[in-house]
């Protein structure tokens, strides 16, 4: 999944794509690098960014999507949001999967709004508190049970409102309302992720975590400490990565996949 912002200020990338044309011509080359799946974001999650109006976020991210459904035609477009009316606009411009950092539950018409569309997916992320606070105290008694907790309530629920389960990718949420030793220890422990039996999208690009552990205070730096997160959650079985960097980690991707295939017995 190859993240396209359409914000003036998300972190690593904010401002750059805010333009249709653009936004299509970043998308092309992450689709050329082996992106399937575009990630289409109007809204910044990053921790204190100021909330941004359901127009504001329809004006930002509605043509964009327009423009990729009519450009790439085979590739999956994702709408980041947590707004029900967005999720419904975008899925009506082209989009298939929606991608909702608060797990579809600050806009209460979000599962309605999912469930009425048979073909769209979701991912269903976990944050303690909201992007405005999140980062100010995260306090667990043992976060990889109560990510786990979370997430299988919401599948739970979310079934219950009509979405079937084969629609539904789960995301430990790295980074949102976690301090670095949390997102370690879900890192560490995303065999008890995978073991809910949804398939894991997993977010670690160019997060701050990885600035901390390294030194590294420019985003771009984080390119290795990123793909080192995604080759050792794939070898745990996570397929499905929300990344900046596509080539680096399709081609890490590419040589994991190929030595566990070669690792697998004979058919
Ligand atoms: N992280 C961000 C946004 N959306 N969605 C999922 N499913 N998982 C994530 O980890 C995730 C996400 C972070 O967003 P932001 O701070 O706006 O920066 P960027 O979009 O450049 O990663």
């Amino acid at each position: 999944m190859g993240i396209l912002n359409v914000t003036p200020d998300s972190f690593s990338d904010g401002g750059r794509w805010d333009r249709p044309a653009a936004a299509v011509a970043r998308a092309q080359a992450m689709v050329a690098e082996g992106a399937t799946i575009i990630d289409v974001g109007g809204e910044s999650t990053r921790p204190g960014a100021d909330p941004v109006s359901e127009a504001e976020e329809l004006r930002r991210v509605l043509p964009v999507i327009e423009a990729l459904a009519d450009a790439l035609p085979h590739v999956v477009i994702s709408v980041d949001t947590t707004k029900a009316a967005v999720a419904e606009a975008a899925i009506a411009a082209g989009a298939t999967y929606v991608n909702d950092v608060s797990g579809l539950t600050r806009d209460p018409r979000m599962p309605a709004v999912v469930a009425a569309h048979p073909h769209v997916r979701c991912c269903v992320m976990h944050m303690q508190g909201s992007p405005e606070t999140m980062q100010e105290a995260p306090q667990y008694a043992d976060v990889v049970d109560e990510v786990c907790a979370y997430l299988a309530a919401r599948i739970e629920a979310l079934v219950a409102d009509g979405i079937t389960a084969d629609r539904i990718d789960v995301d430990p949420g790295i980074g949102f309302g976690k301090s670095v030793e949390h997102n370690l220890l879900l890192l560490h422990h995303l065999p008890r992720i995978l073991a809910l039996g949804q398939p894991v999208l997993l977010g670690t690009s160019r997060k701050s975590t990885l600035s901390r552990l390294t030194g590294r205070a420019n985003p771009e730096e984080l390119v290795a400490a990123s793909v080192a997160t995604a080759v050792l959650a794939y070898q745990h079985g996570v397929r499905a990565f929300r990344v900046h960097d596509v080539a680096a980690h399709r081609d890490a991707l590419v040589i994991a996949e190929a030595i566990a295939e070669a690792a697998a017995p004979p058919a």
